[in-house]
């Protein structure tokens, strides 16, 4: 079983993932992208595909054309989990 972030980390979030945000209603955090065209952006989503499968741990997501948003959340901790935090920093060191 996955541990849900506890109160320290999640009072770091703001500072460690400042381009994050809470996603309202639910214990996720979420991020959107902006490339210069679908091609770019595919090509980040098949590096965050590969980033994903490496960590074991995989995003929610949409793509419409050049824009991707990605949710992240522990489906296994019914919430944020380190498993977040660490796709999140390596989803941000991409871009
Ligand atoms: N991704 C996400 N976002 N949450 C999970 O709980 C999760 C996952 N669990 N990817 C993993 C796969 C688990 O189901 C497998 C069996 O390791």
């Amino acid at each position: 079983m996955v541990e849900k972030l506890d109160a320290a980390a999640r009072a770091a979030l703001a500072r460690d993932l400042p381009d994050w945000r809470m996603v309202e209603g639910r214990d996720a955090i979420a991020r959107g992208f902006r490339f210069a065209d679908f091609n770019a952006a595919w090509g980040f989503m098949s590096r965050v595909a590969l980033l994903a499968e490496k960590q074991d741990h995989h995003p929610e997501w949409s793509n419409v054309w050049n824009r991707v948003e990605i949710t992240l959340s522990t489906h296994d901790a019914g919430g944020l989990s380190a498993r977040d935090i660490a796709l999140a920093r390596a989803i941000d060191a991409l871009v």
